[in-house]
């Protein structure tokens, strides 16, 4: 163990990034529950530079510092890790407890790791040009300045997030030369036909999932799991804290917002959370404790899937399915041409091209493909970090269909959804394209034998 290593875990983040907020709420829930300690860390240009990119070969954040030194990039990989280490309270029921809400609980990460983030943040860029309106540029600037002059006043670090903007995003002129983020909102296959296309998606979702937090305060009952975590992804940083998307959400999806505070566990005291009691008076004016949250503060029994539930995961198959199915087929094409190496680096990047593999994630490149939003056409970057997370549905998958009464549970779930059986291919469809992470690159597997 390094001499400086860690007494615990230290978690680097931005309380603005997508990602960050997941793991944040994530190891906040942990440690309310008493199962283990954390400190959240200001993840810096220097830390990043100097401590988190030598380790994990990327800068993305969040990351996080084990007490033994080790670093783990991605969000997925530090829920694993930590659950394996810490499994009280739990975050998912168990294939044999609940195969069906485990499956649910994985596709609905997935679904809020990687389809939800293009309007999330096509919302806090859209917000951001100079002439936008409403514009919430000021409080970008402000919210990004602190990574680069975290020691300077407040004027100076906006400034130093203006400049940020400048140089790598090229946000003055960024309608005409998008670069950076904007760049990555093209390869994601946001343009003025898609646009509206996302937003009326992301709606729906908004809408359904106002629907559901009705009848229930989490996705599977009175307590959080991973597909809470996963939904504040885009749900907190993004939709919740930047003001623009604010306004929208707090105005149109009350329930959602007042999730996202239930969720995060901070300032959630009228939105009730876990840990939390409500009190009535009983005899002599005494306090009379009960679990502040819907269905008696646990999970919903009998591996339920509530109705409330179907027309989330509804939008997962009939959206984001064909183009994960689209992926694998580009991405098995691609590792079996002659232009890669077995064993060989894949892109590994979500919200932009991963820099070196733009020929093949641009254009008429092998992982750049057509797809649809909404029934509207686009063309957009395969992101092979998606492929690289169906494997552990992959294995989510087969747990469940082995636990009792799994495979009729799971396969009769699935069938009510259009496309919904091709699930059950899900090893098939990924033979070919099968990755290894390395810290945050991704790599193909060497060829056998
Ligand atoms: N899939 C990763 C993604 C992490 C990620 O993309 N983080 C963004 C901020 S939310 C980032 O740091 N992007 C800059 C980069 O990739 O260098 C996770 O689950 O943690």
């Amino acid at each position: 163990m390094p001499a400086d290593a860690p007494a615990r875990y230290r978690l680097f983040s931005w309380e603005h990034s997508y990602f960050s907020g997941k793991a944040r709420a994530y190891l906040r829930y942990k440690a309310q529950a008493g199962g283990l300690d954390y400190e959240d860390v200001l993840a810096t240009q220097e830390l990043i530079m100097g401590l988190l990119m030598p380790a994990t070969g990327t800068g993305a954040v969040p990351q996080l510092q084990l007490p033994d030194g080790r670093i783990i990039q991605d969000t997925s990989e530090i829920l694993d890790v930590v659950e394996a280490a810490h499994p009280d309270p739990p975050v998912a029921p168990t294939a044999a407890g609940g195969p069906r809400q485990r499956l649910v609980s994985y596709l609905i990460e997935l679904l809020a790791d990687e389809w939800m983030l293009v309007y999330a943040f096509w919302e806090r860029w859209l917000g951001s040009y100079d002439d936008a309106e409403p514009s919430h540029a000021a409080f970008n600037e402000q919210q990004w300045g602190v990574i680069f002059a975290p020691d300077a006043t407040g004027l100076e670090r906006r400034k130093a997030g203006r400049a940020f903007f400048e140089v790598a995003f090229n946000i003055a002129a960024a309608r005409s030369e998008p670069r950076g983020v904007y760049q990555g909102l093209v390869d994601l296959g946001v343009d003025a036909n898609t646009g509206p296309a996302w937003k009326a998606g992301n709606d729906r979702l908004l809408a359904a999932l106002e629907a559901h937090f009705s009848a229930h305060d989490f996705v599977l009952g009175g307590l959080p799991s991973l597909a809470d975590f996963g939904l504040l992804a885009p749900l907190y940083a993004h939709l919740f804290r930047d003001p623009v998307a604010s306004f929208d959400l707090c105005t149109r999806f009350p329930l959602v917002a007042e999730w996202v505070e239930r969720t995060n566990g901070t300032n959630a005291l009228n939105a009730r959370s876990y840990g939390q009691q409500l009190y009535s008076l009983g005899e002599g004016g005494r306090l009379v404790g009960r679990p502040a949250t819907s269905d008696g503060g646990a999970w919903l029994p009998g591996d339920e899937i509530p109705d409330t539930l179907l027309p989330i995961l509804a939008i997962f198959f009939e959206e984001m399915w064909p183009v994960l199915v689209s992926s694998m087929e580009r991405l098995t094409a691609h590792i079996a041409s002659d232009a890669h190496t077995p064993g060989g680096e894949i892109p590994g990047k979500s919200f932009t091209v991963t820099p070196g593999f733009d020929a093949l994630q641009q254009g008429d490149g092998v992982l750049c493909h057509d797809f649809t939003v909404g029934g509207v056409a686009g063309r957009r970057m395969v992101v092979p970090y998606q492929v690289w997370m169906l494997q552990r549905v992959a294995t989510e998958l087969q747990a469940s269909r082995a636990a009792p009464g799994g495979e009729d549970a799971v396969t009769a779930l699935l069938s009510g959804f259009p496309r919904g059986s091709e699930l059950l291919e899900l090893d098939a469809l990924l033979a070919g394209c099968k990755l290894r992470k390395e810290g945050g690159r991704l790599f193909s597997l060497e060829a056998a034998g």
